[in-house]
């Protein structure tokens, strides 16, 4: 459990892994600023808190590895490697740019990237992959696969969820990134998957909702799903799509967008009262 100054800190770099995202999306330049947002608590979490993971780790075959199977949210999870120091501030500045370090979609060559994902539906296969060679090899390590709510009407998505309940992959836990909205519209509005808690429960996972922008109960989840023997666990993270830029928020119009001068003033100013609160 974490105490009221460790949430804080966590809070902190939840801010600040959205001030990345905006300086990452810049004036001018499109990127998937809604998806990537609405995952700060949970990238906090994970890459700050509780995986075993770091720039001096990238090698070490038991370091925690995180698989972003929604990888179209590359923006936050360049921001997360990025503070952990395992690239310079100065990539950020040529994220999508020919010949920059980080692209549109994560990719093995970026320091800290686990698998090259974006095709929607693949990244919970690679991770059952992982979590399988890392149980022969006797590791601690445990992986993280990262999932869209609108991915997950992916079906190679559920082949991975039976195969990893069949084989008992305890050391692999997913997260349901459950915003509501997908590229262009509510996801009720496209694709309805009813009762994501019901049907992952029925594929023979442990299943935890949880606020997705509360860091504690995200922390505490997790802790859970590890405790948890023989099975894998998924945490579905109730959130908001574009949470903390106030004019993204539930608007499927910041999937993947361009801030005009303007709009990226309001997304900085925004932050900037946040940062007040958490001071
Ligand atoms: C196989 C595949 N089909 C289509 C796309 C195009 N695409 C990119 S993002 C997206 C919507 C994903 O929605 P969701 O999983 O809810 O992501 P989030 O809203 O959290 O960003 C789609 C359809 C893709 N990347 N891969």
């Amino acid at each position: 459990m974490l105490n009221p100054e460790q949430k804080k800190d966590l809070d902190k770099k939840a801010l600040q892994l959205r001030y990345d995202i905006a300086e990452m999306i810049g004036v001018g330049n499109a990127g998937h600023l809604g998806g990537s947002a609405s995952l700060a608590e949970a990238m906090a979490a994970l890459y700050f808190c509780k995986m075993n993971f770091g720039k001096d780790r990238l090698k070490d075959p038991n370091r925690d590895r995180l698989v972003l199977s929604k990888g179209h949210a590359a923006l936050i999870q360049y921001a997360a490697l990025c503070e952990l120091g395992c690239f310079p501030r100065s990539a950020l500045k040529e994220v999508k740019s020919l010949g920059g370090l980080l692209q549109g979609h994560p990719d093995r060559s970026i320091p800290g990237v686990e698998a090259v994902t974006g095709s929607l539906g693949q990244g919970l296969s690679i991770s059952l992959g992982m979590a399988l060679a890392l149980r022969l090899d006797k590791s601690p390590a445990r992986v993280y696969a990262v999932m869209g709510d609108g991915e997950q009407s992916e079906g190679q998505l559920w082949e991975a969820a039976m195969a990893a309940a069949n084989f008992k992959v305890d050391n692999l836990t997913a997260f349901l990134d459950w915003n509501k909205i997908q590229a262009t519209a509510a996801t009720k509005d496209v694709f309805v998957i009813p009762d994501f808690d019901k049907k992952w429960a029925a594929f023979g996972w442990n299943v935890l909702t949880v606020d997705g922008h509360d860091v504690a109960a995200i922390v505490e989840a997790i802790d859970k799903a590890i405790a948890v023997k023989g099975k894998p666990s998924v945490i579905i993270l109730d959130t908001v799509k574009g949470k903390g830029f106030s004019f993204a928020e539930g608007n499927p119009a910041y999937h993947n967008s361009a801030f005009t001068e303007e709009v990226y003033k309001q997304a900085v100013q925004g932050l900037d009262a946040v940062k007040a609160r958490l001071a």
